[in-house]
């Protein structure tokens, strides 16, 4: 894909990620016993998480539709090593578009230095071009500004200011 070619140095992409033990895949049931939830406490508070309250979630997002989490998975450990999720909505706006946004972007800190963040992001980011997207966004500490930068995500000074309201 020509996104990663520019920005990856080695050059890696999705189906070649450098490693032969490094797979990109969706999320599947069984990664409940691979660390996924464990690799997510890296993000934030995950809390406690039932094998059957993960299945009901998963099956949730089935449902609904629109949710594509893609993880990464050593296969020597048979590990989850990293996540990121890519959700869709539906618009009216812009010839009834599909909007994305990146979400839950999250790798074991003790692989550094395997650009693994940088493949799981363009994994997504690319998945996202192809679903048709007109936008993708995200959310990030003011630490995390420049990684994004570097994989072509932009402020919009006066039009990216984030809100919240936590209940
Ligand atoms: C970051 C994440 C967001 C995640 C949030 C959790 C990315 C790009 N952003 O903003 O997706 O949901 O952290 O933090 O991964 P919180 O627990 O404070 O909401």
């Amino acid at each position: 894909w020509s996104r990663t070619k520019s920005s990856l140095n080695p050059e890696i992409t999705n189906e070649n990620p450098g490693e032969s033990w490094i797979v990109v895949r969706p999320l599947r049931l069984s990664d409940f016993d691979k660390g996924f939830l464990q690799i997510l406490s890296q993000l934030t508070a995950v809390g406690n998480i039932s094998k059957s309250d993960f299945e009901q979630q998963f099956w949730n997002m089935r449902k609904a539709g629109g949710y594509y989490i893609t993880v990464i998975e050593d296969t020597r450990s048979k590990q989850i090593i990293g996540s990121s999720t890519l959700i869709t909505e539906f618009k009216f706006i812009h010839e009834c578009a599909v909007r994305s946004r990146l979400e839950d972007v999250v790798v074991n800190n003790t692989y550094r230095g395997k650009q693994l963040g940088k493949l799981i992001v363009l994994t997504v980011t690319l998945l996202a071009e192809k679903l048709g997207s007109y936008k993708m966004s995200l959310d990030c500490k003011d630490n995390l500004i420049p990684f994004y930068k570097t994989l072509g995500y932009k402020l919009e000074p006066g039009n990216s200011n984030s809100m919240m309201l936590r209940f």
